[in-house]
């Protein structure tokens, strides 16, 4: 753990003095001016700023405002350390919250009775919610024409179901703002969204390819899995969950997979996506070809998972298992590209900065961002042999509560559709740490999946609800999100 503080501590460090000395270029000025002016940008440092600003302007000698930005980092890095230690707003400990960010509802469905832990979105209605909308799908009370609760007439049989993700930083959509590198657009408004970055540990699952529900503030646009199967169902509003985490993986999803919520007695069924695209493969060590998940091992993992999930679901679930990525596409759309850092000099590229990463040891995959060819081609073997294991799962295994299926990950059609649509590849990698999926990526990657699931399972999405239109009539958005 101190080591990673220590690393991350230096890393901030690196970045934060490459970015100010960027600044005093741009805008021709000393490094203490540009400093003062990183310090106005960045939320609580304004004050900092100033207040030190009127006390002492004559000699007030720049560097000093460098510990604060830098505490601020290993604050960053501490928190997401102990993030599990911090206070979760869940007053009636249904693990659904009013609170959006420090896993709160942009992570799982807003709660909309955070005092009563029989209401949480997901359940399956208290006798149809015709006193109070039990299920937070903003659906209840009674029709006044014939007496019938509204939640009876349009969801009755409707075969609602939520959307569960188990997976990695790319599920949780893990991004860094380019805005807060790019010193040629640098302004106090390229940070207003940093302390929401951090408490939502700089993942936007409010965004993501499978739970995403509010339009994208990061470019791009927003498409998931649960905005359709809600279009399509109205009764399935807010019953999404995000269980991911940065470095997910078969192995620490283990763990994880305890904080799913559901009562396989009194919730409806639900979609759960298995995807850890590529923590089994990508580790930052030096000796990555050692530390990667073996076949074995993922078949131990995944099946370990499925049985307990086969002991908390609902009968009627499905599960989408994802195959891992083939992380070739990220050096071979990347690597001679200039990273946000190089941009006003043209002088740090991609190569440069996994290399530097990998010199720290935290590289986020040695195996794919190196320039050794047969380490990125024995990387995309191993990942394929545990795609196969994937594969070999969904067709053996038979569980009581739920049907299995397999997919690869759709890297190859997105990127085909991506061309098709006047875009380059190198747009589907998140810029800054040049190694996730980007927004576009992501939206592109649900309607891929979508229209599989529509063409070969659609037992898996349900049938269309009639009733969409009465329901929006009434109850409009249904309480929003
Ligand atoms: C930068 O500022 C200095 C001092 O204010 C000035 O002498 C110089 O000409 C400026 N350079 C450019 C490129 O604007
Ligand atoms: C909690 O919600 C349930 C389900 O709607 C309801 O039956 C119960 O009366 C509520 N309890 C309290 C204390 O309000
Ligand atoms: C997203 O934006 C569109 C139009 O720009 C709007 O119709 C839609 O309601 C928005 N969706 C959300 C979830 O805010
Ligand atoms: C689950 O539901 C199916 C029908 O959808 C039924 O055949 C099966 O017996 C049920 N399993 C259990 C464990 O109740
Ligand atoms: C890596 O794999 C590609 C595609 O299979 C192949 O064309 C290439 O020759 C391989 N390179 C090395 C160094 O093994
Ligand atoms: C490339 O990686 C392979 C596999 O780890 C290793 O055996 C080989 O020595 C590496 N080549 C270079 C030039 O480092
Ligand atoms: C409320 C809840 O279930 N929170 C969980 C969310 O996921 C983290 C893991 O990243 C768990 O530690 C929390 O308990």
């Amino acid at each position: 753990m101190s080591l990673l503080i220590a690393t991350g501590f230096g890393l901030g460090c690196v970045l934060v003095v490459s970015v100010i000395e960027q600044l005093a270029q741009w805008h021709n000025s000393t490094v203490k001016a540009a400093m003062e002016r990183l310090c106005n940008y960045i939320p609580g440092g304004t004050e900092y700023g100033n207040k030190k600003g009127k006390k002492n302007y004559e000699d007030f000698q720049g560097p000093d405002s460098l510990p604060y930005v830098n505490t601020m980092f290993v604050g960053f890095i501490f928190y997401s350390v102990l993030r599990n230690k911090l206070p979760f707003e869940d007053f009636d400990g249904d693990k659904f919250s009013t609170f959006p960010t420090l896993r709160g509802y942009h992570w799982r469905g807003r709660d909309c009775n955070d005092k009563n832990t029989t209401v949480y979105p997901g359940r399956r209605p208290d006798n149809w919610d015709a006193k109070s909308d039990s299920n937070c799908n903003g659906i209840w009370g009674v029709d006044p024409k014939d007496g019938i609760p509204y939640e009876e007439k349009f969801c009755k049989g409707a075969d609602s179901k939520g959307v569960v993700l188990l997976g990695d930083s790319a599920g949780a959509h893990f991004h860094i703002p380019p805005e807060w590198m790019t010193v040629t657009q640098m302004s106090a408004k390229s940070f207003a969204n940093l302390p929401m970055a951090f408490t939502d540990e700089l993942d936007w699952p409010q965004f993501s390819e499978i739970t995403g529900f509010l339009n994208s503030t990061i470019g791009g646009w927003t498409d998931s899995l649960y905005l359709r199967l809600r279009k399509r169902n109205r009764c399935n509003h807010r019953d999404l969950q995000n269980i991911s985490q940065n470095g997910g993986s078969s192995g620490n999803l283990l763990d994880l997979i305890k904080s799913l919520a559901r009562n396989q007695l009194l919730d409806n069924p639900a979609i759960v996506i298995y995807a850890t695209i590529g923590n089994d493969v990508c580790n930052g060590n030096r000796d990555t070809l050692a530390h990667m998940t073996t076949p074995k091992e993922m078949l131990s993992n995944v099946v370990q998972a499925l049985r307990y999930l086969d002991s908390r679901l609902p009968n009627g679930s499905h599960v989408i298992l994802t195959g891992l990525v083939d992380g070739r596409f990220l050096w071979d759309n990347l690597h001679d590209r200039y990273h946000p850092l190089g941009q006003l000099n043209r002088d740090v590229t991609y190569s440069q900065i996994y290399s530097f990463l990998d010199c720290l040891q935290v590289s986020p995959c040695s195996g794919w961002l190196t320039p050794n060819e047969t380490l990125r081609n024995l990387t995309s073997e191993r990942a394929l042999q545990l795609s196969n294991v994937l594969k070999e799962i969904a067709r053996s295994e038979k569980f009581a509560n739920f049907d299995i299926f397999y997919m690869d990950f759709p890297l190859r059609q997105t990127a085909e559709e991506w061309r098709k649509m006047g875009g380059e590849p190198w747009q589907l990698i998140e810029p800054v740490d040049g190694f996730h999926p980007s927004q576009i990526a992501a939206a592109l990657g649900t309607s891929i999946t979508w229209q599989k699931a529509l063409h070969e399972w659609p037992q898996v999405l349900g049938k269309e609800n009639p009733f969409n239109g009465q329901i929006e009539a009434i109850f409009k958005d249904q309480g929003g999100h």
